[in-house]
């Protein structure tokens, strides 16, 4: 099967234009944005270009279709509020260029897909939480974004939706291509992972709610001080969670909103998100155990109200041996002895995919470690080498 390795990269830089802002390859394409809704347009045309029947689903996951039985191969085409060009990206061009390839070859085809909302503007992997079932419309639809947008009002702004999920029986399996977005292979001679297993998920919003006062007149020790609160509860928390957690567990308090966030006045009220991954599912239980207990305490000690939106997650899971084996097996075809197995430990929509069917990964590395930032790049002979690995396990696949 002939790839286009140059096609393949263009395909990513054009996906780019899309959004492109900031320093270096940045890009701002959040789910349901102007550029989020193009990019998918331009992708549709695509899928179409090699063959395959375009079914955009109720979520705005867009999927191109081969007839009958097929592997389904992508990611996702939005990005975080400040992101790179590859994560996601990556993924859907990898299947892109593979589906055109096996199409001008007349080779079995292959489905592609671009998941929606994978970056949580709404929920978490939102379009693949939806496709396996892990979220329901109805509820999905009462998820706002940070400014209050509703999920029902932006999937809206997209058109062309299909009232039906697609059939998940039509799929062998989903491979998902992927930059490692950490410092694992930076700086080795790897060159590419083949994904054991993805870490899991929590993620809440927390709100504290005390009394907005006078800044210059009101003593410090009557003060019901929200941003007190917080920073006390963001120090006790870190000592706290000490007990309970590995070198591996990670933990961010990553937006917080302060009202009415001004210099003159005590602020009334932060609402900020809570968010801890762990490959332990215990340990997360746990962790949300001392969360909540250290909250309990700080609101008691500052006067204030506590109050939680919804606790949403995913499981950790294992990827799929037989899909495993086959990339490992063109790894060693591809990559030789520049690959080896690895966690996840960012969340990817092959967690949600995991529960219809079977699901594996592969990443390449990230230089630098650095993703969910402008600067976030893989070396250009890193990205071909991933694609050739993913394009010889299809062969082996189907
Ligand atoms: O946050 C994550 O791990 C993913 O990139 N959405
Ligand atoms: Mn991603
Ligand atoms: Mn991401």
């Amino acid at each position: 099967m002939p790839l286009d390795h140059q096609r393949f990269l263009d395909s990513l830089h054009h996906l780019r234009s899309f959004g492109a802002s900031g320093v270096g390859k940045g890009v701002v394409r959040p789910a349901f944005s102007a550029a989020d809704i193009d990019a998918r347009a331009w992708l549709a045309d695509q899928l179409r270009a090699c063959g395959l029947t375009v079914h955009v689903d109720p979520a705005g996951s867009v999927f191109g279709l081969a007839e009958g039985k097929s592997l389904l191969l992508g990611s996702h085409t939005d990005s975080q509020p400040e992101g790179g060009w590859l994560d996601g990206a990556l993924g859907v061009m990898a299947a892109l260029e593979i589906a055109k390839a096996r199409f001008e070859d007349g080779l079995a085809p292959v489905s592609v897909v671009s998941f929606q909302d994978e970056e949580g503007r709404f929920g978490v992997t939102t379009g693949s939480s939806l496709w396996s079932g892990t979220l329901d419309l109805v509820s999905a639809d009462t998820l706002t974004d940070q400014s209050g947008v509703a999920f029902a009002e932006a999937r809206a702004l997209m058109e062309g939706k299909s009232a039906e999920f697609v059939d998940p029986a039509r799929f062998s399996g989903f491979i998902e291509m992927h930059i490692e977005q950490g410092p694992v292979m930076d700086g080795t001679a790897d060159v590419v992972g083949v994904v054991s297993d993805i870490v899991g998920i929590r993620d809440m919003k927390i709100t504290f709610e005390g009394q907005q006062n006078h800044a210059g007149t009101t003593p410090m020790a009557l003060r019901r001080d929200a941003f007190q609160a917080l920073s006390g509860f963001n120090t006790l928390l870190n000592e706290r969670l000490r007990n309970v957690v590995t070198p591996q567990t990670v933990w961010t308090i990553g937006h917080v909103s302060l009202h009415p966030n001004a210099s003159s006045i005590v602020p009334s009220k932060v609402t900020f998100s809570m968010q801890w991954r762990d490959g332990d599912a215990d340990r997360l239980a746990r962790m949300e155990a001392v969360i909540r207990e250290t909250a309990n305490e700080i609101a008691q000690i500052h006067e204030m109200k506590l109050s939680y939106g919804p606790l949403l997650g995913l499981e950790p899971v294992a990827m799929d041996k037989h899909l495993r084996t086959a990339l490992q097996e063109s790894a060693d075809e591809h990559a030789q002895d520049r690959w080896r197995t690895m966690p996840s430990g960012a969340l990817h929509d092959a967690t949600n995919v995991s529960a219809l069917i079977p699901a594996a990964m592969l990443f390449v590395p990230s230089i630098n470690g650095i993703s969910h930032a402008f600067e976030e790049d893989t070396d250009e002979s890193d990205l071909v080498t991933g694609l050739d690995v993913l394009a010889g396990a299809v062969a082996h696949l189907v």
